[in-house]
């Protein structure tokens, strides 16, 4: 009977069905039983050999179980869809409600640390802060300091000149220069910034490093002036005693010009590269001013005179940090940066 073998061929095909255990296996039982080379695309076939009657009862038959088994198809696909679903679902599973792990946070610079340190105690000494520009004039970075062309002093800083005749300054103080021209007398400011030399690097020089400047132009201006300001800035940043030493320096912008050096916190005074081993550290020349200095930049010097420093930033950082050498603070370590 065709019905028995409908029925036979609907049940085996039901029970591949359902034992097909991935898409493929399912793809695999469609083309045995509804594929062009099929079993009821078989019986179709056979059909031409068959009376009218009896093709319209098989017709139905056929159509009835291709219907079926389409939709038990369709049906086991689902299932496997639902399961890829709810194994990524289960694989790619975030709680929401977890608090954020949060964005790395970068820290400041150690230079920048101390500089915001001293610009705030100058500000409230009654300082303005200035900036002045990296490239400048020959006359801004030397004559105005009252080093002339072919004085021996401009061989004390090895320059970078740039083509176009000016330089990169190899110091803060023509910052002095444009501070006498702005505000005139009597002025207080600081001008911290960015300076260049071209010096051999090792590890207490560098050929790209950060100076602070600064001036004080009023009437009878003392040495006694000079150091209390050098006082209070050295124990503001060390908040403790440090031994200092102050000792004559020769600057053509200064007269009387000093050197005061700090001993060395590296080594405690015992010598290290940082030192050369000299047990002392460069670190504020600084004196009066010079009134020739004060005259360029028209302040009458027999009016006004005044005191100027020049900290060596980049030092102080070390100090301040016991930093051993001077290549890490612009080496762009993030290990080493993250510890300030
Ligand atoms: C000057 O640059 C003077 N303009 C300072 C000054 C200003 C004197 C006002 C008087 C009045 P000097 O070349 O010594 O001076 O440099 C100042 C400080 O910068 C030094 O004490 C030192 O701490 C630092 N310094 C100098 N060269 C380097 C370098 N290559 N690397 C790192 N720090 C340096």
């Amino acid at each position: 009977m065709i019905e028995q073998t409908f029925e036979r061929l609907e049940s085996r095909s039901r029970e591949r069905i359902a034992a097909a255990m991935s898409r493929e296996e399912l793809e695999a039982v469609r083309v045995d039983v509804l594929g062009r080379k099929g079993e009821l695309a078989r019986i179709s076939k056979e059909m031409g050999s068959l009376t009218a009657e009896e093709r319209a009862r098989v017709g139905k038959l056929l159509n009835g179980a291709k219907q079926g088994l389409e939709a038990a198809l369709e049906a086991r696909k689902a299932e496997f869809d639902r399961a890829a679903l709810a194994a990524r679902l289960d694989a790619e599973w975030v709680d929401l409600t977890l608090p954020a792990t949060g964005a790395p946070r970068g820290s400041l610079h150690p230079i920048t640390i101390i500089q915001s340190e001293i610009e705030d105690l100058f500000v409230s000494m009654g300082f303005t802060v200035l900036d002045g520009p990296e490239v400048e004039t020959e006359y801004n970075n030397f004559d105005a300091l009252n080093i002339p062309p072919d004085h021996p002093a401009r061989d004390m800083q090895d320059t970078f000149w740039l083509k176009s005749g000016q330089l990169l300054r190899t110091h803060t103080s023509p910052v002095q220069v444009r501070g006498m021209q702005k505000l005139g007398p009597p002025l207080r400011m600081i001008a911290p910034g960015r300076v260049f030399r071209n010096e051999e690097v090792d590890a207490s020089h560098e050929h790209t490093f950060y100076q602070l400047e600064g001036m004080m132009v009023d009437r009878e201006v003392s040495v006694g002036n000079l150091i209390y300001f050098m006082k209070t800035l050295l124990s503001s940043i060390f908040r403790k005693d440090v031994t200092v030493r102050l000792r004559p320096g020769y600057f053509p912008f200064v007269e009387p010009g000093f050197e005061l050096d700090i001993e060395c916190l590296i080594c405690g005074g015992a010598g290290c590269p940082v030192c050369k081993q000299s047990g002392w550290v460069e670190l504020l020349p600084c004196g009066l001013v010079q009134p020739n200095v004060l005259r360029m930049s028209g302040i009458d010097p027999e009016e006004w005179n005044g005191f100027a420093f020049g900290l060596g930033l980049t030092r102080l950082a070390m100090m301040r940090y016991a930093i051993d050498d001077i290549r890490l603070l612009q080496g762009g370590d993030l290990r080493f940066l993250h510890q300030f």
